[in-house]
């Protein structure tokens, strides 16, 4: 995957100067605007990838849910740029129910992160001026203290920066640790990232990004209007809500995610909590492989695997025949009753050797 890019004079000394000061955010955007330019004499060779390694950086593409951004493939590691916001905003958790969620980048789960091991990841988190108390960012692929959450520390309207080295593959759950730790996480305050290993993980054709969350509302299920938090509902764990994505209407309808007969897929999910583990499953496939807890064990033709709070897994299926596939936090009273429901809709040729339906 070397590119070469074949450049003037001009642009190579243009790159240089902006590699030299450390200030080129993203070397191919800035090779390529320049590749045109090879029509004055003197043609250079510059291999995109050894600016990378001589100090070039790239601001992370971060997405949200349920996209992920684009796989990291073979490239090598790098500094890393992510800028991150929380944000406090009124939200739908259920038809007809708002709540004041407290987020990373605004939505539920947060914007998902992807980098590779070795990269030497530099975290920008802003804290809105709009909020109500400060917020930080403990991430779990993080060696070093609190996952970077008192380094993380920023007040309403402030900007905290620390940097860290990704040193473990695998997928691992972010969260706010501002005291009360649980009560930011039930908000909403949680996400995921990916450090993918050498040489990325093997393609597929769609992926996407789920998480689980547990919510608590003064208000019991189904009570009309914004809700406010309900923290003795939080100690005794008993949430009025259990949702996929921040509300119980974000996989279905219009949001269920699409996909065609034969296409792999692989979801990375994960579980903020702050309580309830989820039993994930999809009705209607088999996983065929699961990276158990995220990390670099794959388990093969697997019906439900069990997901910890502050917890992931990643999953992988190929849908071979049309139809709906429903995501169910498997302790079915929470999909059916609190919201762990979802669905994948297959579309694609009926495959009658694989099912077919005796009427
Ligand atoms: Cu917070």
């Amino acid at each position: 995957m070397k590119k070469q890019f074949f450049l003037s004079t001009l642009g190579f000394a243009a790159i240089f100067a902006l590699t030299s000061c450390n200030q080129g955010n993203n070397p191919s955007n800035t090779t390529s605007s320049n590749s045109g330019s090879s029509s004055s004499g003197t043609v250079t060779v510059v291999d995109a990838e050894k600016i990378v390694a001589e100090g070039q950086f790239e601001e992370a593409k971060l997405t949200a849910p349920p996209n992920v951004p684009p796989p990291i493939g073979n490239r090598k590691a790098k500094k890393l740029i992510v800028r991150m916001e929380t944000i406090e905003k009124v939200g739908e958790l259920a038809d007809g129910t708002d709540y004041t969620f407290w987020t990373f980048d605004g939505t539920v789960p947060g914007s998902f992160i992807r980098a590779r091991v070795g990269d030497d990841i530099e975290f920008h988190l802003k804290n809105n001026a709009n909020s109500t108390v400060a917020h930080n960012i403990d991430l779990h692929a993080v060696n070093g203290p609190g996952g970077g959450a008192a380094a993380s520390n920023a007040a309403p309207g402030k900007e905290a920066v620390f940097s860290f080295k990704a040193l473990n593959p695998g997928l691992y759950v972010y969260h706010c640790a501002t005291a009360p730790v649980p009560e930011h996480i039930a908000n909403g305050m949680y996400g995921l990232i990916l450090i993918e290993p050498e040489g990325g993980l093997p393609p597929v054709d769609k992926e996407f990004y789920i998480m689980q969350g547990d919510f608590y509302t003064k208000g019991k299920n189904g009570a009309k209007g914004l809700q406010q938090f309900d923290i003795e509902k939080g100690i005794a764990e008993h949430p009025d809500y259990i949702v996929f994505n921040g509300s119980t209407r974000s996989l279905l309808g219009n949001n269920a995610l699409q996909v065609k007969t034969g296409e792999k897929v692989r979801i990375y999910f994960g579980v903020g909590g702050p309580n309830i583990t989820s039993s994930f499953h999809i009705i209607g496939e088999i996983f065929d492989k699961v990276y158990v807890e995220g990390g670099s064990t794959i388990n093969e033709h697997v019906q439900t695997t069990l997901v910890p709070a502050g917890g992931s897994a990643i999953v992988e299926f190929t849908p071979t025949v049309p139809g709906d596939l429903v995501i169910v936090d498997h302790s079915l009273f929470r999909a059916f009753h609190k919201g762990t429901i979802g669905k994948i809709k297959v579309t694609g040729p009926e495959n009658p050797n694989v099912f077919k339906a005796h009427k």
